[in-house]
């Protein structure tokens, strides 16, 4: 059996199944091998230069036949740059983050584009079904990194009754009853980051993975409320220092602390001082395994739970 929606048709993929674009962590090999299981793997621009992004993009096309697509942090001061590239470079799909990105819709649209903006709210939904967007992804605040208020539980159905464009769910959804109640809710799609942390094809710090592996139900906190860029992470050293800087209302420090931090985390191992970006969800990651493995867990896990849920119960 499969899960097929107006995402998969949308994109040509197998499976609703969308991996987060996570910077410094979604990299080219783990982005195609998620495509190459039938899901889509989305490469994390983050804070990447324009030419270590294009060379990205070439490693990934090197490593799959199927479609695969970049992820926008619209906080990235070169963002010009890097969408005019991505167009160049002939990317199929677009996913976007921590901004609104009204302004780039046209020349991404024009050069045919599936362009698939994160949202943390409805109105933000609504405008970028109006200016063109292909879908939507709706974030909620169980998700690792920047993040919005509201949960996904509560944010899902309001974007699915707001618009007409597919909603995917993401924020919390780590295994196939996360799937199976994103579809409960509406939504056509699911993204997954976290797990895919794990996958064995994620090429960062293994010293990272062992963190996410070990983590446990309230191991995760929101640090950095007072800078306007909520961030969620694993505790650690780091955390509890932006956390004090935090009750200090000391923003400017949080900025100056943070930079470069999730680099440090990522690709040098550093999990004292390292930002460990992660979703709550980081608690039900419990092993590495191939990523068309986390794949075929959530579309079977997904499946099963629909089946069973065919009976309503009795008893
Ligand atoms: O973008 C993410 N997650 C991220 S980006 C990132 S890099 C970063 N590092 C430090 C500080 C800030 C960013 C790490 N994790 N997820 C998608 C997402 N987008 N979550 C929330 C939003 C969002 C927030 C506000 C999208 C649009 C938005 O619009 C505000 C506006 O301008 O209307």
């Amino acid at each position: 059996m499969a899960l097929r929606t107006r995402l998969t048709t949308l994109l040509g993929i197998e499976h609703p199944i969308i991996q987060g674009g996570m910077a410094w962590t979604a990299t080219a090999e783990l982005s195609a091998a998620v495509s190459n299981a039938g899901g889509i793997g989305i490469i994390g621009a983050g804070h990447m230069p324009t030419d270590v992004l294009r060379e990205q993009i070439h490693l990934a096309k090197s490593l799959t036949d199927k479609p695969f697509g970049v992820n926008l942090m619209l906080l990235t001061p070169h963002i010009d740059d890097i969408v005019q590239m991505v167009i160049d470079e002939g990317v199929k799909v677009v996913t976007t983050g921590a901004g609104n990105p009204g302004k780039y819709m046209s020349a991404l649209k024009g050069a045919g584009i599936k362009v698939i903006p994160i949202v943390p709210s409805v109105a933000l939904a609504k405008r970028m079904e109006s200016i063109g967007a292909d879908a939507i992804i709706g974030e909620g605040m169980e998700a690792g990194g920047h993040i919005g208020d509201l949960t996904t539980l509560v944010l899902t159905p309001q974007l699915v009754d707001a618009v007409s464009i597919p909603v995917i769910a993401a924020g919390g959804i780590a295994d196939g009853r996360g799937v199976a109640a994103a579809f409960a809710l509406g939504a056509e799609g699911v993204q997954v980051g976290t797990r895919f942390m794990c996958a064995d094809e994620c090429t960062i710090h293994p010293d990272v993975k062992d963190v996410v592996v070990k983590a446990k139900d309230r191991d995760t906190v929101v640090t950095g409320r007072s800078t306007g860029h909520p961030v969620r992470v694993i505790k650690n050293k780091l955390a509890r220092e932006i956390m004090e800087l935090d009750r200090e209302g000391k923003a400017e420090e949080i900025e100056a602390l943070g930079a470069g931090k999730l680099a440090l985390a990522m690709r040098h191992g550093d999990t004292a001082m390292g930002s460990l970006m992660a979703g709550q969800v980081a608690a039900m990651v419990c092993r590495i395994e191939p990523a068309a493995d986390i794949v075929a867990d959530l579309v079977n896990g997904a499946e099963e739970v629909m089946r069973a849920l065919g009976t309503v119960p009795v008893a």
